[in-house]
Order: structure tokens, then sequence, then C-alpha cells
């Protein structure tokens, strides 16, 4: 027979030893929120994140992913930091300034349920989430008491503030639930109110499709016309949501923890250079960054939007070159930037006329129609 579970007071001791800022303890199912989830993805509003429509089963019922899984350990990791930008400008979601927080928590995960091994917890009994895995994160902090959830539909702690990034234990222990998180949105709506797309169509509601943060990491291909403008000179991600909300004030200072220190890339390397940006030099200053997520293209595209937001009309020489990019992201991302600088509108035009893609074409079209 194994020994029992540590008791709770044991767990979280382990758990802020081995690098989490947050502790509680719950349920391992989603419970009321499954439903919400359904609902959303019969809406369509995940658009092309099809991982989750297809992690649909294993989302709703853990114990597909953890036989006989009863309970979770809610871990949460403040990440709380300055701005981030790139020299040149372009600004890039705090989450992914430092190492890729997937093998950061991950390396903070190993610590904890080595720790929990070493008291007689078998190995098989266990199963660790941390972003990727099919688990409703945000459900399991919020019945787990990590934090309120939020009208922005992320879960905030009442005095840390919303800079949180989750991770979970599946166990199959049940344990008594933590006590509720304290706080509430109230009457505040700044989220709501500043989204600079109308992602939050409602209260504890994100329409991903809106979302800058899957416009620029999520979508492959071009970023559709209406988000180009209000994506600003946001890079990578997007923290417009987070900065408006006031409980942003009470975040803690920034971790003194390596993990936390900017990525090396993000120093080094600028707006213009990224649209030159070779597979080789991707591989070899792009890794361990969580921004590898958008892939080479999907940074270029990102990066050209934002040259032309940002009026850099230096840029014009750059843009004209990648308009003869194999990807119809960064094709069309050009072509939007050449016109909206008021720049290349001839090459833009040569461009749109030796097009073979119809989708790109119209795309070309409408810019130059847009800033005609
Ligand atoms: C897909 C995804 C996205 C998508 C969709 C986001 C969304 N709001 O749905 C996109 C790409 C847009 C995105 C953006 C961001 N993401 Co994201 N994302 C995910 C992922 C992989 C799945 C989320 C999901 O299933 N969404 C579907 C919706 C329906 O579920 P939900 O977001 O959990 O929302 C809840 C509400 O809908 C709720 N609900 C709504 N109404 C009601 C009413 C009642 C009564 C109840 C009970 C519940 C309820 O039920 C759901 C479950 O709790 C999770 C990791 C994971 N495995 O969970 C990270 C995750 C949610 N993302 C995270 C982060 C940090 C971000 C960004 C801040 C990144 C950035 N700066 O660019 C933004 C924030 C945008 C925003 N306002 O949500 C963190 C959130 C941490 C936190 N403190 O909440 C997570 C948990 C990753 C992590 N491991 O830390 N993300
Ligand atoms: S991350 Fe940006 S675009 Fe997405 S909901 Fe928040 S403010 Fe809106
Ligand atoms: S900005 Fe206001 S409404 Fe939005 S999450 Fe923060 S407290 Fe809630």
């Amino acid at each position: 027979m194994s020994p029992p579970f540590p008791r709770p007071g044991l767990v979280e001791e382990m758990a802020r030893e081995a690098g989490f800022d947050l502790v509680a303890f719950g349920p391992a199912g989603p419970g009321e929120h499954g439903a919400k989830l359904e609902e959303w993805i019969a809406a369509g509003r995940h658009g092309e994140m099809d991982y989750l429509e297809r992690n649909l089963p294993r989302l709703l019922e853990p114990e597909r992913l953890l036989p006989g899984a009863r309970g979770a350990v809610a871990l949460g990791y403040d990440y709380g930091r300055d701005g981030v930008a790139l020299e040149s400008g372009g600004r890039v979601a705090r989450y992914a300034a430092g190492r890729d927080y997937h093998r950061a928590l991950g390396s903070r995960m190993r610590r904890l349920t080595t720790a929990l091994e070493r008291e007689g917890v078998r190995g098989d009994s266990l199963r660790s989430g941390i972003d990727a895995v099919p688990i409703l994160e945000r459900a399991l902090a919020a019945q787990a008491g990590i934090g309120f959830l939020a009208k922005s539909s992320g879960i905030i702690h009442a005095e840390r503030g919303p800079w949180l990034l989750l991770a979970e234990v599946l166990t199959t222990e049940a344990f008594a639930p933590s006590a509720p998180a304290t706080g509430s949105c109230g009457t505040c709506t700044a989220c709501l109110d500043t989204c600079p797309t109308g992602a939050i169509v409602a209260p504890f509601e994100v329409d991903a499709r809106r979302c800058l943060s899957y416009t620029t990491i999520e979508l492959r291909g071009p970023i559709p016309h209406d988000y180009r403008a209000a994506q600003g000179d946001w890079l990578f991600g997007c923290d417009i949501c987070i900065e408006a909300c006031p409980f942003h004030s009470r975040t803690g200072p920034p971790h003194d923890d390596p993990d936390a220190r900017l990525h090396p890339a993000l120093e080094t390397w600028q707006l213009v250079g990224l649209l030159a940006l070779t597979p080789e030099q991707w591989n070899r200053d792009w890794t361990g960054t969580a921004m590898r997520r958008a892939g080479r293209a999907g940074l270029q595209r990102n990066a050209a939007i934002v040259l032309g937001n940002l009026g850099q009309e230096d840029a014009a020489p750059v843009l004209v070159k990648a308009l003869e990019d194999s990807d119809a992201g960064v094709r069309t991302a050009a072509a939007w930037a050449l016109c909206r600088l008021g720049r290349g509108r001839n090459e833009a035009m040569r461009a749109l006329a030796r097009e073979t893609d119809l989708d790109v074409a119209a795309d070309m079209r409408r810019s130059l129609a847009e800033f005609g």
C-alpha cells in the first residue's frame, strides 16, 4: 500500500520551494466552466485553434488524461515586470519576454513532482500541465481559489494582480477545496472599454478571432485587415487589457530569477532586421523564447504591420523586398504597410500584377484602395 498523500500544507511548501508563487487545491474537472467552453467552441470563437475543438472531450473529462483523476493542485507564477519592446519599437507581451515559460515553469514542475514522489506519491497518479496540455487551466485555478475569474476572462489575484501564469498537477487524490479567492471586478469595465479590437465581446468572454494575441501568435497567413491598424506597435501578443486593469498597480516587483531575464534576441534584433531574418538566424537567435510560437514568417508579418503603424518610412526598402516573400502573410502585410506609409505604392502595384494567389491579390487590392 502506498503512503498517504502528503498533507496540503506540505504540498504548498514543496510548490513554493519549487518556485511557484500561488498554490491552492480543488477538483480535477472544469465543473460549470465546461459548459461555457462548449458554448464558446460551438460559436466558433476559437477561430483556427482546432486543437481546442479536437481536445474538447479531454478538456471536459480529465479522467481521459489521468485515469482516476479527482483533484488538482493549482499553481500560479507571478510574471509581473515593466513593459517590453525592441529598441526600434515593437512591443512584446510580458509573458513572452524571458525564458519560454513552458520551459521555465516545466523545470519548477519537475522539482515539485520529484518532491511529491520522494514523499511516496506514485508518478502514475499525477499528471502535470502547463498551457499546452488539454486542461482548462483558468477553470481549475478559479475553482481552487488561486484568484477570481475576471471580466477579461483572466484569473486575477487580489493582491498580486493580473500578471499570473497558471499550471497544475492533476492527482488521483481528492482535496478539500482551498478557501475561495477574494476580490472581483465589481462595476469596472476598463478592459472591455480599452481593448482595441473589441475582442472582449461580453464580460468573461473573449472572441479569440478578434484578439491581437490570436492574430499575432496563433493565426497563420494574413492578419485580417480590420485588425492591422488596431495592432499598433504590438509585435507579439498584447497586454492592453491587463495594463488597463486597476489590479495591475498591485503587481509585485519582477522576479529576481534568471528565467525572467530578457531574452537576448529582444535586446539585439530590430524590426527592420526581422524582415530579413533567415531560417538559420531564427534557429540560432530565437530559441528558448515563447515567441517561437508565432513562427518566423508570423513574426516577420507582425513586424511589417508594426513598421507601417509606426510610420517608419526608412523601412520602405525592406518592405519592398518582403513583397517577394514566399509567405502570404508577409506579402500582404508588406503591401499594407507600404500603402499605409505612402511609400513604395508602385512596387505594391507591381507585386499585385504578378501575384498568383487570388486571396493575396484581393488583400493587396484592398490595401491599395484603403490608402489610395
Ligand atoms: C486558447 C488560449 C488563448 C486564446 C483565447 C483566450 C480566451 N480568452 O479564450 C488567445 C490566443 C486569444 C489567448 C490570449 C491570451 N492568453 Co491564453 N490561453 C489559451 C489556452 C491555451 C486555452 C484557453 C481556453 O481554453 N479558452 C477558451 C475559453 C472559453 O476558456 P477560458 O479562457 O479559460 O475562459 C473561461 C471563461 O470563459 C469561463 N466563463 C465565462 N463565463 C463564465 C460564467 C460562469 C458562471 C463560469 C463559472 C465560467 C465562465 O469559463 C472558462 C474557463 O474558466 C490557455 C491555457 C489552457 N490550457 O487553459 C491559455 C491562457 C488562458 N492564456 C494565458 C495568457 C497569459 C494569455 C494572454 C494574457 C497572453 C498575451 N498577453 O498576449 C492573452 C489574454 C487574452 C484574454 N483576455 O484572454 C494564461 C492566462 C493566465 C490567467 N491569469 O488567466 C493561460 C491560462 C496560459 C497559462 N498557462 O498561464 N489565449
Ligand atoms: S489581449 Fe489585447 S486584443 Fe486581446 S482581449 Fe486583451 S486587449 Fe483585447
Ligand atoms: S480591467 Fe476591470 S473589468 Fe477588466 S479584469 Fe480588471 S478589474 Fe475586471
